[in-house]
């Protein structure tokens, strides 16, 4: 059943139907047909990371990618309201994790999602940005004295700025878990290279980090 209002949204995102898109998304969240989590997972992340685009014109692609993004990026936006309504039914853990994606990488919407995985869990969850330079996250850190810190990490080449972030954060404050994800840590030899203390790959496991219950 999941799978056939997949097939229904991808349909009017392959026309780019702005308007159809966001309306479909919503109205199954309303009338309960899927859970939050499931459009996260099941619905909006394949419709970007299953993305084919069959233009021979790079230009071309990089425009659609571009529309399809900020598609996904309002409905994230207006879910946001379903959120903030889940938050209320369930007891705060009263941590606070920052979540964002190092200088360069401007792949986000994972670490949107990521965010709001933290925030149906009972975290309070900040979204600090894409692209975010080392120093800022230093003085964020500094700043908001979050528990947690959350990396989203895409390109693999962003490893080596995400090594030195989590360098610093370590040493400047060891208490402040790390947390990692993200496509980057698929290759092989990505891990290694940078200090956390959890790596998730399955976003329904945030809510039993350290000894909470599962959503
Ligand atoms: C949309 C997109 C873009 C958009 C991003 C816009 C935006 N505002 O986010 C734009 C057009 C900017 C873009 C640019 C580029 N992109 Co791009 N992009 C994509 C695309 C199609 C979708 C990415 C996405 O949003 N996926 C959906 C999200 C939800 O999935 P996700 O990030 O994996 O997140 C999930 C999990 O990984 C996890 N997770 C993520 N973060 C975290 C963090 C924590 C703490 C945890 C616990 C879990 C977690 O949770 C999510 C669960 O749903 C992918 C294709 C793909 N296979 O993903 C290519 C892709 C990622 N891009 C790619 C490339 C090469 C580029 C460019 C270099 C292209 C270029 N030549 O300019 C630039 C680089 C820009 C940069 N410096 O960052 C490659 C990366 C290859 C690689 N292995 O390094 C991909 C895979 C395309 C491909 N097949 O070649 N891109």
């Amino acid at each position: 059943m999941k799978k056939t209002y997949y097939n229904t949204f991808l349909k009017y995102l392959d026309d780019e139907n702005r308007d159809a898109s966001i309306d479909y998304a919503l109205q199954l969240i309303q009338e309960q047909k899927v859970t939050l989590e499931e459009m996260y997972l099941e619905i909006l992340t394949p419709s970007l990371t299953e993305f084919f685009c069959s233009n021979e014109d790079e230009e071309i692609c990089i425009w659609k990618e571009h529309e399809r993004t900020s598609i996904i990026r309002t409905i994230l936006e207006s879910l946001y309201v379903y959120v903030i309504h889940r938050k209320k039914q369930i007891p705060s853990k009263g941590k606070t994790v920052m979540v964002l994606c190092p200088s360069e990488e401007y792949h986000e919407i994972g670490a949107i999602i990521v965010s709001h995985f933290f925030a149906l869990s009972g975290y309070d969850a900040k979204y600090i940005g894409a692209n975010t330079p080392k120093n800022d996250i230093v003085s964020a850190v500094k700043a908001l004295k979050p528990d947690m810190l959350a990396l989203s990490v895409t390109n693999y080449y962003n490893i080596v700025v995400t090594k030195k972030i989590t360098e610093e954060i370590k040493s400047k404050y060891p208490d402040v878990k790390i947390i990692v994800g993200g496509q980057a840590f698929s290759h092989k030899d990505a891990l290694s290279q940078v200090q956390y203390d959890y790596h998730l790959s399955d976003l329904t496991t945030i809510a039993s980090l350290e000894g909470g219950k599962s959503i």
